[in-house]
């Protein structure tokens, strides 16, 4: 079991304690390694978490000499560290966990691709708030429909051809790779995060991915490969994994998923 107590953990993750959402590709990576953490606005009080804990320091309460205020969740706090932005969490992680290769050049190219993935997160997040993040869907349906058919007609295929391209490269540059990693000869945080990337978009848009897949095989592959994996597959299984539900970032609203 992962989750301790806030004390006795290595690295505290601080986010939204009922969505997968952005904080999600930290867990992959806190679970993939089988590293001591908290999920802190998950616990109680009583245990020394709670989001009145995660809202504190977002509000610069409670924050060690040195330490910047965080914008927005996800952010982890590890010995005299807190630090926010889900590439930079992981930037941080990768080496700490044996998720990214040693070598400075692969770990900027994890980096980039991870970056990415970020762009790529805020895009689907504007397929049900375009407008703003401030109003309820409700108020932008009809905005929605319009970005989400022109995500999922232009953007998504660029970006998963994109990442299907660099799995290409990949083997190309580096045999050892098989084509299994889109970073180096190994797992990365970055092959974690592009499993939760078609997770995600299977179950919002179920009927836009179902045809556009098979443009998609090594992705697929790489979905499967990582969803196997022991401690992921643990995880998954387990009720530390949230169910996807339509407060986080990937949401089913079958009047969006139009054919891709
Ligand atoms: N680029 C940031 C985005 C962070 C972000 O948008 N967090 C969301 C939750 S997933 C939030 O709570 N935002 C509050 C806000 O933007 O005011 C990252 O990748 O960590």
């Amino acid at each position: 079991v992962k989750i301790r107590t806030p004390r006795a953990a290595t690295y505290e993750l601080f986010y939204w304690p009922s969505i997968q959402g952005r904080g999600e590709l930290v867990r992959l990576a806190l679970e993939e390694a089988a590293a001591p953490y908290a999920d802190v606005a998950r616990l109680t009080k009583k245990e020394g978490g709670g989001m009145a804990a995660m809202l504190a320091l977002l509000k610069g309460k409670g924050l060690a000499k040195g330490q910047l205020r965080p914008f927005a969740p996800p952010f982890l706090r590890s010995g005299r560290y807190l630090v926010a932005q889900v590439a930079n969490i992981l930037q941080f992680l990768g080496p700490r966990l044996g998720l990214v290769p040693a070598d400075e050049a692969s770990r900027v190219e994890a980096h980039q691709l991870q970056l990415t993935v970020t762009d790529l997160f805020a895009e689907v997040h504007d397929t049900h708030h375009p407008v703003s993040t401030g109003l309820y869907y409700e108020d932008q349906k009809k905005e929605a429909k319009d970005n989400a058919r022109n995500f999922l007609t232009e953007r998504m295929p660029k970006f998963l051809g994109y990442f299907e391209s660099v799995l290409v490269a990949n083997a190309n540059a580096n045999k050892k790779s098989k084509g299994r990693h889109l970073v180096g000869a190994r797992l990365s945080y970055v092959d974690l995060s592009l499993f939760q990337v078609i997770e995600g978009l299977r179950y919002a848009f179920p009927r836009a991915l179902g045809r556009f897949e098979k443009t998609i095989p090594r992705l697929v592959e790489l979905r499967d490969r990582v969803g196997d994996r022991p401690n992921l597959k643990a995880y998954l299984a387990s009720d530390r994994r949230i169910a996807f539900n339509e407060d986080g970032i990937f949401r089913r609203y079958a009047e969006l998923d139009v054919d891709a």
